[in-house]
């Protein structure tokens, strides 16, 4: 009767933990994804279970690049700092975390600084889960003080039974109470904030062709007027932005440095003159996505050729796209895909006046081919670029769709 006791209470020890173990959400790693003029580079801070902690960051891409990043790990409850460096590719920068909450990453390519916060969060358990590790260690005890005894008491069995029974009923109940806040977690907002309003700008302000600029966007509450720093990531980056020349010779797909509160910054270089639209896919915290756009203008003479751009044959179904009817796009790869971004592939789509932006994401069909789905509200001319990564390549492949009425 005590064996089977013992083996029974055994067992559901054993049943227990994995239910404990589903408290992990909080350790996850947080990829942020930043283009460097050198480069784009992939940030990623693996999670941790507990504080004081080890940091570890490390950093990838799909080119091939020797860039080395400077880090800078500052607590911004009491400043305290810790520091390393890191390469794309090579083992992982480890820095200190004293403690939980927010954090800002300081993160420096050659004279570029991008300032990334985070916030550092550990899984704590919520009280229901103590009470359940409680009951089960008193039976524990119980069962095994009674077998070293060397006898059984009903008082004891039954303490023992009934401090089981207890654990048992709050570990079936376990799927229905409320999880635990993690540790250093910011508190939950009503969710919906105010819109983001984001100006374009560029330093220096008429960038020429063929010479580096910077594209700046500054991001303002649009109740309070103040800047904006609350972005959430999203698809492995606080803000996705699409440059396309006005008649879509030239695309770029960037994720630009923060660089102040509010600030995001990043630097380009283009072949052509004219005007250019931007466009930012960003996040707030607690909120749905947001699209910003704008425009800015390229001096120079437009070069002799016309067009790099890398073209599609892309298979369309139906070959004659309705507007507000579904179409598949389906794009053959060069070799195996690799995600990017956290994605198959890419596909951004703008109608020839520049006021529809589409973005969707495409799933491998098969070894070799590439499959979005989207639907384009009004008939017209749209320009396309389907991206993915290929081995050690990011490729972007531009086509046109013709939407009929
Ligand atoms: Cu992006």
């Amino acid at each position: 009767m005590i064996r089977l006791f013992a083996v029974a209470f055994l067992l559901l020890l054993s049943m227990a933990l994995p239910a404990r173990a589903h408290v992990v959400e909080a350790g996850a790693d947080l990829r942020v994804t930043q283009s460097f003029a050198a480069g784009e580079v992939t940030l990623v801070v693996a999670g941790v279970s507990r504080v004081p902690a080890s940091l570890r960051v490390s950093a990838q891409a799909v080119h091939p690049t020797s860039l080395r990043l400077e880090l800078e790990l500052r607590s911004l409850t009491d400043g305290s700092r810790s520091t390393g460096s890191v390469s794309v590719g090579q083992s992982a920068a480890a820095l200190r975390a004293g403690h939980v909450g927010p954090h800002e990453l300081r993160v420096r390519a050659g004279d570029e600084v991008s300032l990334i916060p985070l916030r550092v969060v550990v899984p704590t358990s919520a009280p229901w889960t103590m009470l359940m590790d409680g009951a089960f260690l008193v039976a524990g005890l119980l069962v095994v003080g009674g077998v070293l005894a060397g006898r059984m008491s009903r008082l004891v069995v039954g303490g023992a039974s009934a401090a089981a029974s207890l654990a048992v009923a709050v570990m079936l109940l376990a799927p229905y109470l409320p999880a635990a806040q993690p540790e250093g977690a910011a508190p939950v907002a009503d969710p919906g904030r105010p819109y983001a309003q984001g100006r374009f700008s560029t330093s220096p302000a008429l960038p020429a062709t063929g010479a580096e600029f910077t594209l700046i966007l500054r991001l303002t509450d649009g109740a309070t007027g103040r800047p904006l720093d609350d972005l959430a990531v999203h698809h492995e980056a606080p803000a996705h932005l699409v440059v396309t020349s006005e008649g879509g010779a030239v695309f770029r797909h960037v994720h630009p440095l923060r660089t102040g509160p509010g600030v995001l910054a990043v630097r380009l270089r283009v072949p052509h003159p004219g005007r250019y639209l931007a466009y930012a896919e960003i996040e707030r915290q607690d909120s749905g996505g947001q699209l910003l756009s704008g425009a800015f203008e390229v001096s120079g003479a437009a070069p002799p050729d016309a067009s790099s751009q890398e073209t599609a044959t892309p298979r369309v179904t139906p070959a004659a796209p309705a507007a507000g009817s579904p179409a598949t796009i389906e794009i053959s790869p060069e070799g195996p895909i690799k995600p990017w971004l956290g994605m198959p592939g890419h596909l951004i789509v703008r109608s020839g006046d520049g006021v529809h932006l589409a973005h969707v994401h495409g799933t491998a069909a098969g070894a070799s081919a590439l499959r979005f789905t989207l639907t384009l509200p009004e008939p017209g001319r749209y320009l396309a670029w389907a991206q993915y990564a290929v081995e050690g390549r990011l490729v972007t492949r531009s086509f046109t769709l013709e939407v009929r009425r």
